[in-house]
């Protein structure tokens, strides 16, 4: 089991299955256990492919990825699932009611479990006013959710099976700011290593490191200011 969430890329190279050429070359960092790490970039960078390496919906090609100082593949997927919150950039929901969508994979979930973290993810109020509330239906036949509710709805699923690592993938996308920095505050009492992928250079300053990929390598690491003194894209994105 995943019990810190400590991440390591040690000289990962990952080329898609079907693919010839690699789309990420040589990415070396590490998240600490609980740090809050940002990751910038432009469409078709890497990013999503950087991260659907840590569930294993993927396996590096070359290279070795450690979580918690043993190699990935040393875990069951059963292990690193139950131990990762993972949202991907388009969420799926399944055909069922809102509660169930959330329960998703902790089938023993409470009433408790299931609004708390509904309430963290900022789609609580958004149930409520719905005809049925937690039991109003999706998908086919059911009530149409816009993207950025579906999102919300699928971090709440990350949520409430506490994970040791959460991933972002551009989640908040859709979220004013406000709502997305009270979602970004609710999350920190999950003390869980955070890996989010954003577009939004606000939300990537208030991380604890952010990560800039170009082109499937590792451009830049480091906080902001760090940043902004090592890497003139970095700048150039700050100021656009
Ligand atoms: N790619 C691929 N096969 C897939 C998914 C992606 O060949 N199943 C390619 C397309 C891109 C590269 O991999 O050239 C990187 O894609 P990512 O989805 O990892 O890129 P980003 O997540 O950074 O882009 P975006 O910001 O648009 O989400
Ligand atoms: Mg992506």
């Amino acid at each position: 089991e995943v019990i810190d969430g400590k991440i390591e890329y040690e000289h990962v190279a990952f080329t898609y299955p079907t693919a010839d050429e690699p789309v990420l070359t040589d990415v070396s960092f590490t998240v600490n256990p609980r740090e809050k790490l940002a990751i910038i970039g432009a469409t078709g960078a890497g990013k999503t492919s950087l991260f659907q390496l840590i569930p294993r919906l993927y396996n590096v090609t070359k290279g070795v990825l450690y979580i918690d100082q043993k190699p990935i593949t040393s875990y069951t997927l059963d292990q690193l699932r139950g131990s990762i919150g993972y949202v991907p950039q388009s969420p799926l929901l399944f055909t069922g009611s809102i509660r169930d969508n959330i329960a998703w994979g902790k089938e023993n979930a409470t009433r408790e479990e299931i609004i708390q973290s509904a309430k963290d993810a900022q789609i609580h109020d958004t149930i409520m006013d719905l005809p049925d509330q937690y039991d109003t239906r999706v998908g086919q036949k059911g009530v149409n959710l816009s993207g950025g509710q579906k999102q919300r709805i699928s971090i709440a699923r990350a949520l409430i099976r506490r994970p040791k690592i959460l991933m972002l993938d551009d989640s908040t996308s859709a979220l004013d700011l406000a709502t997305e920095s009270e979602l970004l505050r609710a999350i920190q009492h999950y003390h869980c290593t955070t890996m989010i992928i954003t577009s939004k250079i606000s939300t990537a300053i208030s991380a604890d490191r952010i990560l800039l990929m170009n082109d499937g390598k590792v451009l830049a690491i480091g906080t902001h200011e760090e940043l902004l003194n090592q890497s003139s894209l970095y700048m150039r994105i700050v100021e656009s």
